[in-house]
């Protein structure tokens, strides 16, 4: 008579946690969605009028804090003018580019992945 022998496929699940793992997230991954830099850069022809307008209108700066930043892209090339999801700073990046365009400044706006 042959002996039976019990393989791992055979033996019933008998423990009820053993496979708990594959069930329950022990910790919880709650990944945040990544978060956009909007940039404003500089250059010689845009009036800063213009750019004071712009951070006011589409970023909801009062007057002062719009010329601040203005004046901090005007002497350092670059500034960040809001951190945003991926939608809404492309919609930014999107109303700044065109508002420029249509008032034919050369105005650059851009988005970066925060780290
Ligand atoms: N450098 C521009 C000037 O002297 C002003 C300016 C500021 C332009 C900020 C663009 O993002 C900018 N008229």
């Amino acid at each position: 008579m042959l002996e039976h022998q019990w393989m791992m496929s055979d033996k019933p699940d008998d423990d009820d946690d053993a496979d708990a793992s594959v069930l329950v997230q022990t910790r919880p991954k709650t990944k945040r969605p990544p978060l956009y830099k909007v940039l404003l850069l500089n250059d010689d022809y845009t009036p800063m009028e213009f750019v004071v307008h712009v951070l006011e209108r589409f970023f909801g700066m009062t007057h002062a804090q719009a010329f601040e930043i203005m004046l901090t892209v005007h002497k350092k090339g670059v500034a960040v003018v809001g951190v945003f999801s991926h939608e809404i700073a492309e919609t930014k990046v999107g109303q700044v580019m065109d508002f420029a365009r249509r008032h034919q400044h050369p105005l650059q706006c851009t988005m970066e992945r925060e780290e």
